[in-house]
């Protein structure tokens, strides 16, 4: 199945092609609000894939973009990567993946399972069994989806696959955005809890008291 990213305002389209990634950029020169259409018939929802790209003056997309940021600098809840973030903590990809190993010593044969994903995308991974990879979209998914595919040097191939049943295709996206976006000091800590889902109460229930 080949879909097709267009966008007619900027004359130009591209084939959209299961297990491929790759990266297109515009350099707009009108101020507007343009339609994102597939242009391939692709089957029963092709009419319904579309989208939207908006360009705005630099003021206005900095003011979105400050909308979008918590009082801790992060970029909210709505954003692909803030949801790949959560995810990563829920499947617990933090035991492993984590950048502050615990300082308490009696744990620290815990330490070092896994590479820091930090500045990760687009580096140059070295592999086991010689070669390197630049760890681009596709290698990172590869790393969730199959880990044994690829082995980063010097680690153990200890982790365990995410399959379809673990971690959906959208899901997946998210994890990848995160994993992207990561840069030095990013990854929370190992103990730090993952976020209560929104609209769950703030303060703790009095389950478990005696008084
Ligand atoms: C049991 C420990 C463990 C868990 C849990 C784990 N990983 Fe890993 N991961 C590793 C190890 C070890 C490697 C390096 C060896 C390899 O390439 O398979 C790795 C490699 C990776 C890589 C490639 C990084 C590189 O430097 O090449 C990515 C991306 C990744 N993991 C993402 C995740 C995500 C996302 C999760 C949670 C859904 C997760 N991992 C869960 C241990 C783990
Ligand atoms: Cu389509």
């Amino acid at each position: 199945m080949i879909h097709d990213f267009g966008i007619p305002a900027f004359r130009n389209k591209f084939d959209v092609v299961p297990g491929r990634y790759i990266s297109t950029w515009y350099k707009p020169n009108k101020v507007g609000k343009y339609h994102i259409f597939c242009d391939q018939y692709c089957g029963q929802g092709h009419s319904q894939m579309v989208g939207s790209v908006y360009v705005m003056e630099q003021p206005d997309y900095d003011a979105w973009l400050d909308g979008l940021r918590k009082t801790d600098g992060r970029i909210g809840d709505g954003t692909p990567a803030a949801q790949g973030r959560q995810l990563f903590l829920k499947l617990q990809c933090i035991t492993c993946h984590n950048n502050v190993y615990d300082s308490d010593k009696s744990n620290a044969n815990s330490s070092n399972r896994a590479p820091n994903l930090e500045g990760l995308f687009m580096s140059k991974v070295p592999l086991t069994g010689g070669g390197t990879v630049v760890a681009d979209d596709n290698y990172i998914r590869e790393s969730i989806r199959d880990p044994m595919a690829k082995v980063h040097d010097g680690w153990k191939p200890i982790m365990p696959p995410y399959p379809q049943g673990k971690v959906s295709a959208e899901e997946l996206n998210m994890l990848v955005a995160y994993i992207k976006s990561l840069q030095p000091g990013d990854l929370p800590r190992r103990t730090d809890q993952f976020p209560a889902p929104v609209g769950a109460p703030t303060t703790p229930t009095e389950g478990g008291s005696n008084k």
